[in-house]
């Protein structure tokens, strides 16, 4: 009982009150550690490639893998934060997440990447590996193949605002590359936009609030507050600042379908 964690995690024993490993769903072995995969190679450390900000789920950004874990995770540093080398800042991915994709990436897709801290000039990688003497990690490492992705943009549909989950609303595809979607909430700012997977769990189909009863937060109306607030430049967004400019109105779709516009001003916005 006077086992400390670490004590614990190390001998692998369960406590009275753990939940039991088998319990987990393992994660996904990654296709190029199957058997008969196309390769052997895996993530290695100081491998560079490109990944969606957690905390800036608009950006996709310069990133280093800094640590291969056991079972295929991934600590990935974002290159464009002030990093002050403690890892304080590194994310943890797996290596079949469909947030990371290839060098390249951003340039076929036609996206704007966010280039590494102080990199001047207009990003390129093949300059910055030679000039690093970095390596790309090879494309074949990454899970973008997928089934079939049948969004395209203009379509509507309900969408977790990740930076505040409890908040489903009225969003608009915006594009669609591969299996990712860029994801627009209706009436806000570009920078409130969302790169997520197509197969994410935290976007629904038009009238799902309503079916589960859920309340949806509809688009934001521009108001004289919110027009005033959109002319004092909203900071970016992200955890490690306040997200600001928040000022507005959410025309609330009630379940009912009639619409009744709710006034919120600030950080109080939409709070229930
Ligand atoms: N006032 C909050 C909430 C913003 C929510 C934006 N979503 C719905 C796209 C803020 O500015 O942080």
């Amino acid at each position: 009982a006077s086992q400390s964690y670490h004590e614990k995690c190390i001998s692998g024993g369960y406590g009275d009150n753990d939940a039991p490993t088998p319990l987990f769903v393992q994660p996904p072995t990654p296709s190029f550690l199957r058997p008969n995969g196309a390769t052997a190679i895996n993530f290695i450390e100081g491998m560079k490639l490109e990944a969606i900000d957690p905390l800036n789920l608009s950006t996709i950004c310069v990133a280093t893998v800094m640590k291969v874990m056991r079972q295929n995770y991934l600590m990935i540093r974002i290159d464009s934060y002030e990093s002050d080398n403690t890892g304080s800042d590194w994310f943890c991915y797996h290596a079949t997440s469909p947030s990371i994709f290839p060098a390249g990436f951003c340039q076929i897709n036609n996206i704007q990447l966010t280039p590494p801290k102080g990199y001047e000039g207009e990003f390129s990688w093949y300059n910055y590996l030679k000039t690093t003497k970095g390596t790309a990690a090879p494309p074949t490492l990454f899970h973008r193949e997928v089934n079939s992705c049948q969004f395209e943009s203009g379509m509507s549909l309900e969408a977790a605002d990740l930076m505040d989950p409890r908040l489903v609303c009225v969003a608009t595809v915006k594009a669609v590359h591969g299996r990712l979607l860029q994801v627009h909430f209706d009436g806000w700012e570009d920078e409130f936009d969302q790169w997520i997977d197509s197969q994410s769990s935290d976007i629904y189909p038009v009238g799902w609030c309503q079916m589960v009863s859920y309340k949806l937060e509809g688009p934001r109306v521009a108001t004289e507050v919110s027009a005033a607030s959109h002319r004092r430049k909203p900071k970016l967004r992200g955890g490690r600042k306040k997200r600001g400019g928040g000022c507005g109105t959410f025309l609330t779709a009630s379940t009912d379908n009639s619409s009744t516009v709710g006034a919120a001003t600030g950080a109080g916005t939409a709070r229930r």
